[in-house]
């Protein structure tokens, strides 16, 4: 019983640690969707600047493993009135096989209708939509950045 009390409080202390390090990096915008924090200030950025930006706050561009996480970050894009955020996953390394950061399968997707399809051969970068569907994206153009931690 002990131990189990043990391991719940280090779970806890650790949510409240990452919970009060997105508070005191003063992110504009925190959501709480399972485990995890998606956070926003509002700015735009390329791919490059999304993810410098979030490993620069010690957490990593916003990747939606679920519905229930698809749904939050649609609900941030609402307030932000965001047309379109960059989410972490790309084909850069083999067209058409996107993964995550990590070089990971996706374990969920919402793509859009007929995407991903690398209009132009120049679409290995992926946004979401405000509806929530997915869409390969270029990597150069300046999109809402959200990362999670
Ligand atoms: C283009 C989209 C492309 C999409 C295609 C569908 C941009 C820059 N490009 O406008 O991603 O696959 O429509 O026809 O939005």
């Amino acid at each position: 019983v002990q131990s189990a009390l043990v391991t719940q409080l280090q779970s806890d202390v650790k949510h409240l640690t990452d919970r009060l390090s997105a508070v005191e990096k003063g992110f504009r915008m925190i959501r709480k969707v399972g485990q995890k924090y998606y956070v926003t200030d509002g700015l735009k950025g390329n791919f490059e600047k999304a993810l410098k930006f979030c490993s620069d706050a010690g957490a990593k561009i916003v990747l939606p493993r679920s519905e229930d996480e698809n749904k939050v970050l649609t609900s941030m894009q609402a307030v932000l009135d965001s047309t379109y955020v960059y989410i972490g996953a790309t084909d850069t390394q083999k067209e058409g096989h996107f993964v995550d950061m990590s070089g990971q399968p996706l374990t969920f997707t919402n793509w859009k209708e007929n995407e991903p399809n690398d209009y132009q051969g120049a679409e290995d970068c992926t946004i979401i939509y405000k509806s929530g569907v997915w869409n390969d994206i270029n990597c150069d153009s300046e999109w809402h950045v959200v990362c999670e931690m």
